[in-house]
């Protein structure tokens, strides 16, 4: 049997192919809002989204539908955001509803998220709508990206939606067919059983008055307020506070059933105790959990630290703050003779370490240095000089006139070729390490590429390699800021460039500073500052000496005696500028 008045999708896409602004058309002919009477792109409520024109957080909508026989449906809509970071959380989407909106920008063709999107919806044998969007535009290849499609997918001419989510064109037909082909959830007469319960959280936030709020998918049974349930993951029990769905404000309902999607209150305190993939369930299904949960781990790291050390207090709080509401944020606190106290964070990826910031500085109103990212180097037990690194996979889809160049950068960045597959785009898989995917190398893709190139990553092992601790010294002092550790491959680079930019960040002593990079023991870069030179020879405005050789010689000799000294005993200060300049790239 199926719930035949329910249709549950996702909209996938690569980056900024139009996914929330066919939201938008999709919430206005459903009578969702009103045409003209609200934001655009209106799902991206975060203001830092909606400036910067990104969804960096999913977002579910229920729309109710009257069809031709006056039947109520209900559709439930999930926006994904595009972005690799926050690809688990498409891949959860994904684990919760039946079919996927697939869209193509016309301009862009097929990217590599559009790719890794559909494979993870191919994997979960979703019904797949491909849909050409952005028809309007004067540079729209609508032919090429046809062809694209059908040989990816394997589908006809005729399957394939044209759209402009812009004007509208097309997408009332696109409506039509997601209730055609998307299946209704699947509700036999076991999961119907009301003494039942289990659903899959996909998202969750946290509310100051009401505590964690889950987002989920029901798969057997319902759910009621007063109802007893666990977490199986995390072992947490609580007792369901409310239940409702999203118009897309969270709205209260008597009930959530099976195959339907809507919220939960659950009234616990800590994010952490309800993470996405987890599943929610009452006693007698506590056994088993749905499939497909894994605990994110953040995969970069930076040191941050308030501009105004007074700031401090208020830097804790805001990180407390943000921590109740993104459950794939680390931290903890460092210190830093320089810089004072502060926090080492982990983030999923350089997007979600940018977002972090400007929220931190933005809603807390705080300005903070923030290291360059590193990843996490595990010493391995057995040997001293060898750790552990992380390894992504790299997939990236480029023109056939940029291929080589893009493969010899890649090459460069120490990776490994895997595959290549040569349809009508070239797409190629490398292993790369994340160390080196975290540098430059997105914006060198971009740059060598005119833009064209894309590129999509997941975590795929620990490899052993040969790496150690590299220090700058100021006068034989590390700086303890600026150690890390640092491949074999890349001592000297890093090196060289380190104390280099060191130097002209410096500003000159009375003394000589000599910097150094020392790596394994061995110092294997240096460059020296050199001092203002203090004219001994003139005192209050005269020359002394007059032409005494002599004495000259002699007063430069004492200069000079003195300044060893001070190079010896010399501790060289680093001001709070030097230390952002070093920061930046
Ligand atoms: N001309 C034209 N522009 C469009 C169309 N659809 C979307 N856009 C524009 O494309 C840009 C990106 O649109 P979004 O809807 O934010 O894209 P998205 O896929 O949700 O982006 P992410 O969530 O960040 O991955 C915006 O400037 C839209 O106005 C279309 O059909 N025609
Ligand atoms: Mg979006």
């Amino acid at each position: 049997m199926q719930n035949n008045n329910i249709r549950n999708f996702a909209i996938i896409a690569h980056i900024d192919h139009g996914k929330s602004t066919l939201a938008d058309r999709l919430l206005e002919l459903t009578g969702v809002v009103k045409p003209g009477n609200h934001d655009d792109q209106l799902l991206d409520r975060n203001p830092i989204s909606r400036e910067r024109g990104i969804t960096i957080k999913l977002a579910p909508v229920r729309m109710e539908f009257p069809t031709f026989n006056s039947k109520l449906l209900t559709l439930n809509l999930i926006d994904t955001p595009g972005h690799v970071d926050f690809s688990y959380e498409v891949d959860r989407t994904l684990a919760c509803v039946e079919g996927v909106v697939l869209l193509v920008d016309a301009s862009q063709g097929i990217q590599a998220q559009t790719i890794a999107n559909a494979y993870k919806a191919i994997d979960k044998n979703l019904t797949i709508i491909p849909v050409i969007n952005k028809i309007d535009l004067p540079n729209a290849e609508i032919t090429k990206t046809k062809k694209q499609l059908i040989d990816f997918l394997g589908v006809n001419d005729a399957d394939i939606y044209e759209i402009s989510a812009k004007t509208g064109l097309g997408v009332q037909n696109l409506l039509n067919a997601i209730i055609e082909k998307i299946p209704a959830p699947n509700i036999n007469s076991q999961n119907t059983d009301t003494h039942l319960a289990k659903s899959l959280v996909f998202d969750s936030y946290y509310d100051q008055h009401q505590g964690v709020i889950a987002f989920v998918r029901v798969f057997v049974g319902q759910y009621k307020k007063g109802m007893k349930v666990k977490l199986i993951q995390t072992d947490v029990e609580f007792e369901v506070n409310e239940v409702g769905i999203f118009k897309p404000e969270l709205s209260p309902t008597e009930r959530l059933d099976n195959g339907e999607i809507g919220y939960i209150i659950t009234n616990l305190k800590d994010i952490h105790d309800v993470r996405v993939g987890d599943t929610i369930a009452n006693e007698k299904n506590i056994s088993a959990s749905l499939p497909g949960y894994k605990k994110v781990k953040p995969m970069v790291f930076a040191s941050m630290f308030p501009t105004d050390t007074n700031d401090y207090l208020v830097f804790q709080k805001a990180l407390e703050k943000l921590y109740l509401n993104d459950s794939a944020l680390e931290y903890v606190p460092i210190y830093s003779k320089a810089l004072g106290a502060g926090y080492r964070v982990g983030f999923l990826g350089l997007l979600h370490a940018d977002v972090v910031r400007e929220r931190l500085e933005r809603e807390f109103g705080l300005s903070l240095i923030l290291t360059p990212p590193q990843v996490e180097f595990i010493p391995s037990v057995t040997n001293k000089d060898s750790f552990e690194e992380p390894i992504v996979k790299i997939m990236i889809l480029t023109p056939e006139s940029t291929l080589g160049a893009v493969m010899q950068l890649c090459e460069n960045y120490r990776a490994k070729f895997i595959s290549m597959d040569n349809k009508n785009q070239i797409s190629i898989t490398y292993e790369m390490p994340l160390s080196e995917m975290i540098t430059d190398f997105y914006d060198r893709l971009k740059s060598i590429s005119a833009g064209y190139a894309s590129l999509d990553w997941e975590f795929l092992r620990y490899n052993t390699v040969k790496a150690s601790k590299l220090e700058v010294l100021l006068n034989g002092d590390p700086v303890e800021e600026f150690s890390e550790i640092v491949v074999q491959e890349r001592s000297f680079d890093r090196s060289a460039n380190l104390v280099k930019k060191f130097r002209e960040v410096i500003p000159r002593q009375q003394y000589e500073v000599k910097v150094q990079a020392r790596y394994k023991g061995k110092i294997i870069a240096s460059e020296r500052i050199s001092p203002y030179r203090k004219n001994v020879l003139v005192k209050g405005g005269k020359l002394v000496g007059g032409g005494d050789y002599g004495r000259k010689r002699k007063l430069l000799e004492k200069q000079k005696e003195g300044k060893k000294k001070m190079k010896m005993i010399g501790k060289v200060e680093i001001p709070k500028e030097a230390f952002m300049k070093l920061f930046r790239k």
